[in-house]
């Protein structure tokens, strides 16, 4: 199994195999966003209501990840985090994980077709490459007090088109 890579859903479900991934995703996300403080990215990751997708190779080590919390009465799910691993970067992951999500969120809520995430400002010219705006359409009243304010980051909004397959 050397070199298998997997993309894998991870939410708290309390199994064994779930909280090795979804420590594995902390550890990810508290190297790779040092800005963010620790503690409230491990709350986050363990929180019932955060749903992830990560890369894993050889069925454990998580090499990349992305959080989000999906709002499926509001249409729309907000990214939390993303990263891939510094030796894993520029490869592609990023990029086959953000397809893998669009793909993933088109299958398990037919109806959502809006993402919103807080983009660290070095990472924006990343979003947009991935299909993302600094141009808001959805109205402040869907997300506004919903998604995570921070300091520092530009609100994106990326939106699914119906006739393009993602899947
Ligand atoms: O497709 P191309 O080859 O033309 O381009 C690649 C790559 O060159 C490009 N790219 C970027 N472009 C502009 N600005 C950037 N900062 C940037 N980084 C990469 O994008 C294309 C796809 O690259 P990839 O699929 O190989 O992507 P990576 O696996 O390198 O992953 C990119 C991220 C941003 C996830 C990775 O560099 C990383 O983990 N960085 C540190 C953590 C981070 O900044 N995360 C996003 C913060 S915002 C947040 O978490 C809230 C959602």
């Amino acid at each position: 199994r050397q070199g298998i890579i997997q993309i894998m859903p991870v939410q708290n479900d309390r199994q064994p195999h779930s909280m090795v991934l979804m420590t594995g995703l902390k550890t990810l996300f508290q190297k790779q966003l040092p800005k963010m403080p620790r503690d409230y990215i491990a709350r986050l990751v363990y929180d019932a209501n955060s749903r992830a997708l990560a890369i894993v190779k050889r069925g454990y080590k998580v090499v990349g990840g992305i959080l989000f919390r999906p709002f499926p009465h509001r249409g729309f799910s907000e990214i939390v985090f993303f990263a891939t691993a510094s030796v894993d970067q520029v490869k592609g992951y990023g990029g086959m994980l953000m397809d893998h999500y669009k793909m993933h969120i088109r299958k398990a809520y037919p109806d959502m077709n809006h993402f919103l995430t807080y983009a660290d400002n070095y990472a924006v010219g990343y979003f947009e490459k991935q299909g993302f705006s600094k141009e808001i359409t959805l109205d402040r009243s869907v997300w506004a007090g919903y998604i995570k304010d921070y300091e520092g980051g530009t609100i994106m909004q990326c939106t699914m088109l119906d006739k393009v397959d993602y899947l």
